[in-house]
């Protein structure tokens, strides 16, 4: 009789164990980031739809997977669900460009658009890896901070810039810049040994590595607006149940939203941020606007002509 109890509590303790999942959630920004925020709210929104069945950690700021190993890591399901700066894939697929191109979105309204544009082919793209798309959230506008005052390209000259994509290597060139890629925790160390001397980023990220302390100028470019995206491994999304893939659906569809609602606010509070901290904070020259345009312009063409179909059909169904 007792044998045959212990049976049945073990039995059933390892059922409850068999339904409730366990996943892991690299994240690549650190917990002061929007996107970071609403990656604990997302996790949070699915534990208690599925009351506890599906529960995601969120392991933040690379500390579980390193940014660039975070798209491999979820493709071969070696977590289930992770976030990626979208840029990043850019030399995956061109389409995944659309999203570090200046001057192609520079308001959230326009950027909304193109993601909309943007979206089905990097559903493709990401669907031929094994991923499935679940939300993005869009940084605040990039902007240049510089350790000198920029009213034209000719003041950069010789400096060396940070890069975080392949389209932004491809606009340090353009600018007359070295470009060099930094991943946002060497930031600081980058600029105070002098690894580079500019680099173009939201004021989020010029506030969560406090660049008042190695830059002096904030000149407000706004010439794109990037996106993470948080995707989930294909076939550990298929072994769920409908309820929770539902719940999953649900919860990346309010992140979204919320992602879309907060950014500007956050945009603003980050900016004044810059300002309070004693950066010069200016908007830049028309000279400056326009040579960067002309760049705009070129890398709009290049992009095009990696992929005349399926950019092509990005930029048709982009309606600024
Ligand atoms: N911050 C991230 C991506 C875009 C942004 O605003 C970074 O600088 O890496």
């Amino acid at each position: 009789m007792k044998k045959i109890t212990t049976a049945l509590v073990f039995g059933s303790l390892l059922s409850t164990s068999a339904i409730a999942d366990k996943w892991h959630m690299p994240t690549p920004y650190g917990d002061g980031n929007l996107p970071t925020q609403i990656a604990y709210g997302f996790a949070e929104e699915i534990k208690d739809k599925t009351e506890g069945e599906l529960d995601i950690t969120v392991h933040s700021a690379g500390s579980l997977v390193k940014h660039t190993e975070i798209p491999r890591a979820v493709k071969t399901g070696q977590v289930q669900i992770g976030e990626v700066f979208l840029g990043i894939l850019g030399n995956e697929h061109p389409v995944f460009k659309h999203d570090n191109i200046p001057f192609l979105a520079t308001s959230f309204e326009d950027a909304k658009s193109l993601w909309e544009a943007a979206k089905p082919a990097v559903e493709k793209q990401l669907d031929k890896r094994g991923m499935k798309l679940l939300y993005a959230v869009a940084w605040p506008a990039q902007s240049l901070y510089t350790e000198m005052p920029v009213a034209q390209l000719s003041d950069l000259e010789g400096s060396k810039m940070r890069a975080y994509s392949p389209s932004t290597s491809r606009l340090a060139d353009l600018m007359g810049t070295t470009p060099t890629t930094i991943q946002v925790p060497d930031i600081p160390q980058a600029f105070s040994t002098g690894i580079i001397q500019a680099m173009i980023t939201s004021p989020s990220t010029g506030v969560d590595s406090q660049a008042w302390d190695y830059v002096n100028y904030y000149t407000d470019v706004k010439a794109w607006i990037p996106k993470n995206i948080i995707v989930v491994n294909k076939r550990a999304f298929r072994r769920l149940d409908k309820d929770t893939q539902t719940a999953i659906l649900d919860a990346a569809k309010h992140a979204e939203a919320l992602g879309w609602e907060k950014v500007a606010e956050r945009a603003a509070s980050d900016k004044q941020k810059l300002i309070d901290n004693g950066m010069n904070v200016s908007d830049p020259s028309d000279a400056l606007i326009k040579e960067l345009q002309a760049i705009g312009n070129t890398m709009v063409s290049e992009w095009k002509a990696e992929d005349p179909q399926e950019v092509g059909a990005i930029l048709d169904r982009y309606q600024p």
